[in-house]
């Protein structure tokens, strides 16, 4: 390997361990379709779609050529009162992906700021229709919803949020429904739990009167906690709920939008119509920082109408909202998708998928392998004393074995771009196997 001419000091890494990464890096210096390839030349097979975002593989020439086109034509255009077409033509795009009448589209850069976007939009919605009071949000437990101060709020994840003081006020949370004394070893959603959205009307209605509620914001299926799969009948019910109090229903599609789970959207897997959906990550393939809020037609226009007809409608957005090289990424990410069926190859390739991950059910430490489209989790004993460990040492020994795998507490989750093979799933599995069967011993 050359010497780095480089030093590792000066970066601040993200929601990374940075004393122990500088102390043992791992570097990519390159990727294609289903690998990446190391600083020191090895290939390792991408389990995970990078962070959950390539969900086409790696450096796929459509995409690479429209962002290199659009570079050359035109960097960038003003975002405020100002536009370019694939900003336009992106939005028709989207609102045909979309269910239902959610045909209006907010950009952003990130999942994040789609979230803090839509958590506003929804306290715009009510202020425009007269009902200014309704402020509370209500997000979930173990749920996440990007690092900003609006989703750090929402979200539900101890560690996340312990260092940040008393994020925003007014918020509540359900709880979540991870049940392994119930649901462990489900294959696809779990049967027991729809109860569970109950508490929305039975404690979070009462306790802050329906009447000062604005929007509950959930991941359809929770990423980044572990992948907590929706109960059977939850998700319906929360929206039966949402729609006797007049509240907003928000889904965090950043992770399962764009055929995580088969269709283009969560929404769409459950048969469940919410507000408003917010996405990133696949929306571009992951290549160009790109997030937003697709919204349901009646709130937009309940906004727009309530201004006046020259007025600036929703003082909200982004420098980069739109930005020429995203919606050019998007457009090509949406065409290769939709070229290549891999909406359609998800979900043909989830029922293999589901059966070699459960394969792996009798390994030392395994309490629980969970699944959904083409997500799964393997939940391991966390050993006495140290959480973590165990997952983490895992994913460091599938690293050096040629596997990318992604861990959160004792929890590893998988989710590969749709376009891998079967033999390729069966490399997944078997090096995560040998993995897990050696660190029976500790
Ligand atoms: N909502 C959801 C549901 C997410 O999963 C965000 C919002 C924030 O998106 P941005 O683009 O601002 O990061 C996310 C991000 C992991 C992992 O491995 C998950 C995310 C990001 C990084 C790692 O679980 N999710």
């Amino acid at each position: 390997m050359p010497p780095r001419d480089y030093s590792l000091d000066p970066y601040w890494m993200p929601f990374s361990a940075n004393r122990a990464f500088k102390a043992a890096p791992r570097l990519f210096v390159g990727a294609k379709d289903m690998h990446y390839i190391t600083e020191d030349g090895r290939k390792v097979l991408d389990g995970t779609s990078g962070l959950w975002c390539v969900n086409a593989g790696h450096c796929r020439p459509k995409i690479v050529e429209a962002i290199r086109k659009q570079a050359g034509t035109m960097d960038y255009s003003p975002a405020f009162q100002m536009g370019h077409p694939g900003a336009f033509r992106l939005a028709s795009r989207l609102g045909q992906l979309a269910p239902g009448d959610l045909d209006r589209v907010f950009y952003t850069n990130s999942g994040s700021e789609a979230v803090d976007s839509a958590l506003k939009i929804a306290l715009a919605y009510h202020r425009a229709r007269g009902e200014s009071q309704r402020t509370v949000l209500v997000g979930r437990e173990r749920g996440y919803h990007g690092a900003n101060f609006g989703g750090t709020s929402v979200g539900g994840i101890p560690a996340s949020r312990k260092a940040f003081g008393n994020l925003l006020p007014r918020v509540d949370h359900l709880a979540h429904t991870h049940d392994l004394e119930r649901n462990a070893f489900s294959r696809g959603q779990p049967a027991w739990g729809a109860h569970l959205a109950d508490e929305l009307e039975n404690r979070i209605v009462p306790l802050h009167d329906a009447s000062n509620i604005a929007a509950v914001i959930v991941e359809p299926m929770a990423g980044s906690a572990g992948v907590l799969v929706p109960p059977k009948g939850y998700l319906e019910r929360l929206r039966q709920i949402c729609d006797k109090y007049g509240l907003l229903l928000i889904f965090d599609e950043v992770i399962t939008g764009f055929g995580r789970l088969g269709p283009c959207f969560a929404a769409q897997a459950v048969n469940v119509v919410p507000d408003m959906i917010t996405i990133a990550k696949g929306l571009t393939n992951g290549t160009v920082p790109m997030g937003a809020v697709l919204v349901r037609r009646g709130l937009y226009e309940t906004i727009i109408n309530s201004a006046p007809a020259d007025a600036i409608e929703l003082a909200h957005g982004y420098t980069y909202s739109g930005h020429p090289l995203a919606t050019a990424a998007a457009e090509a990410s949406l065409e290769v998708y939709e070229e290549e069926k891999l909406f359609d190859r998800s979900r043909e390739l989830a029922p293999y998928f589901q059966e070699a991950m459960h394969q792996l059910r009798e390994m030392p430490h395994v309490i629980d392998i969970r699944n959904m489209g083409m997500v799964a989790a393997i939940e391991l004993a966390p050993r006495p004393g140290r959480p973590t460990e165990r997952a983490f040492n895992a994913y460091l020994k599938c690293f050096e074995r040629g596997v990318l795998i992604r861990t959160t507490g004792d929890i590893i989750a998988l989710s590969p771009p749709l376009i891998i093979g079967k033999e390729q799933i069966d490399e997944l599995v078997g090096t995560l196997g040998s993995v897990l069967r050696e660190g029976g011993r500790d």
